[in-house]
């Protein structure tokens, strides 16, 4: 095995050679994929071109896979699923977030394939929360660290936009039904490596439950423009056929909006995670 490691940056991101994940990888690569993956929380992979079941098997590598509610997805592979923009609107992936935070149980992380880019424009980026949280001051940390947030499907699944046609509308209103507004800890511990991390993020989370309405919006505010700091964060220029894998337990992300009416497929795996604490 001859995996190369590159940090790409001092608070996440690292590109990962040397391993040719269209394959089943070995025991041993997947051990280091999962080690570089606790430590850089983002990892990338260049001239990785998979077909859906590949992709879905490295996912599966890792842990069992979700199957979104909403975005369409590969049928005979509905383990990935599919961002199009001639098919799905997704403008609100232009926000920061963490997948699927709505659920009890977040995913893990995601495994992400460009698979049609526009000649430049919709580079995505990530953002540690660990990063983010350890940069905090002591005081703020302390405070932080005992309070809890609402996380709610529809602010970042708008009726407007995902109810647009009867059927649309039927699975928007059963996806609501099924994912009333739950609550997380501010503050998350990453179950392998115990590190503590920022876990509030623009996409899904509405509310701190502790606190009054006003200062909930300003900590929210605060914390939202805190966490997605430049030096907590990394953009990627994507080439067709990289991949990511991110920890989505310790980081956000931020697809950018800057290439339509430009076409770009990307195909996501999404793998389950447990419940936050
Ligand atoms: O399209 C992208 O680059 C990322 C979209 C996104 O938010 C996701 O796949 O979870
Ligand atoms: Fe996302």
């Amino acid at each position: 095995m001859s995996l190369t490691i590159t940090p790409l940056s001092p608070a996440l991101g690292a590109q990962i050679s040397g391993v040719d994940i269209s394959r089943d990888i070995t025991v041993e690569e997947r051990d280091a994929i999962e080690q570089a993956l606790l430590q850089h929380q983002v990892l990338f992979f260049r001239d990785q071109p998979i077909n859906p079941q590949q992709q879905a098997r490295f996912a599966a590598r890792f842990g069992d896979l979700h199957i979104h509610p909403i975005y369409p997805n590969v049928p005979e592979t509905p383990q990935v699923l599919i961002l199009d923009t001639a098919v799905t609107d997704v403008r609100d992936n232009a926000v920061w977030h963490t997948d699927v935070t709505f659920l009890p149980t977040p995913a893990l992380g995601a495994v992400l394939s460009a698979k049609q880019l526009p000649a430049y424009g919709g580079d995505t980026l990530w953002a540690s929360g660990i990063a983010a949280y350890e940069a905090l001051s002591a005081p703020l940390r302390e405070m932080l660290d005992g309070l809890t947030a609402t996380h709610d499907f529809t602010k970042s699944f708008p009726l407007e936009r995902f109810g647009t046609t009867p059927e649309d509308l039927a699975r928007w209103e059963a996806t609501r039904r099924n994912n009333p507004p739950l609550s997380h800890p501010v503050v998350r511990t990453h179950p392998v490596s115990g590190r503590k991390a920022l876990f509030v993020n623009e996409g899904f989370t509405t509310r701190i439950n502790e606190l009054s309405e006003l200062e909930s919006e300003a900590l929210l505010k605060l914390l939202f423009a805190h966490a997605t700091r430049p030096e907590f964060s990394i953009r990627w220029r994507w080439q067709e056929n990289d991949v990511a894998f991110w920890d989505n337990r310790v980081t956000q992300h931020f697809a950018v909006d800057d290439y339509r009416p430009n076409r770009r497929v990307m195909h996501r795996a999404t793998i389950l995670g447990d419940a936050p604490f």
